[in-house]
């Protein structure tokens, strides 16, 4: 009687172990699941902080802008941007050859070739005057463009540049989905369309993760 009665609690202990095991086993694949999502989360979320933080927040309303007005992406004028001037961060915004402002135009891109004292790679003998006029840049075809109203058309003024970019990169191409057309027309250097179509779509990722970014139709 004595050893009757010890075995059963010996028999029910093992059953309870037995079902604590199986539950663990359906447990921990669980927690482990429940531990790769967040695992996975965390790095998405760091992902698009970096991705944010790559192109500086104050230039993306202006890239908006200039993509209603021109058609033309805001990720790939944010990776001009980031290409020319590292975001406007280059000290100074001019290039040996004379390309100026944020967005590096040659004086002739800005003014227009037809310009008289416009030839080979473009810095001509521009007055400073006649540079930033709308009337003179109308009048010799250049890309410049006016974009904050104040009667000049300006390559050091971020919003004038952003918008001649985007005006220049309209033109030739990008406008219609040709942007690796628009890109080498801007500079002529298949490691700079390289270059520019990396940090573009770079860039894009943004808007495709966080679906708030595009202005476009
Ligand atoms: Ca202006």
């Amino acid at each position: 009687m004595k050893n009757i009665s010890k075995s059963i609690p010996v028999g029910k202990k093992r059953q309870d172990l037995r079902k604590r095991r199986v539950l663990l086993m359906l447990l921990i694949p669980f927690v482990f699941f429940l531990l790769l999502i967040s695992y996975l989360d965390a790095n998405q979320n760091e992902e698009e902080d970096f991705l944010r933080s790559e192109v500086p927040a104050e230039f993306i309303p202006i890239y908006k802008a200039a993509e209603r007005e021109y058609g033309v992406p805001w990720y790939l004028l944010a990776a001009h941007h980031r290409v020319e001037t590292i975001f406007s961060t280059m000290e100074p915004m001019i290039s040996p050859v004379g390309a100026e402002g944020h967005m590096q135009f040659m004086p002739c891109t800005f003014v227009g070739w037809s310009h008289p004292t416009c030839e080979g790679l473009g810095a001509g003998n521009i007055p400073e005057h006649e540079k930033t006029d709308p009337d003179i840049i109308e009048k010799y075809g250049g890309y410049g463009v006016d974009a904050n109203g104040d009667g000049i058309a300006d390559p050091w003024d971020i919003e004038d540049s952003i918008f001649t970019a985007a005006h220049y990169l309209a033109k030739n191409g990008a406008a219609d989905g040709n942007i690796e057309k628009a890109v080498f027309a801007y500079n002529h250097s298949e490691q700079y369309v390289e270059e520019v179509l990396y940090f573009a779509q770079k860039f894009q990722k943004i808007e495709h993760k966080t679906g708030a970014v595009s202005s476009r139709p």
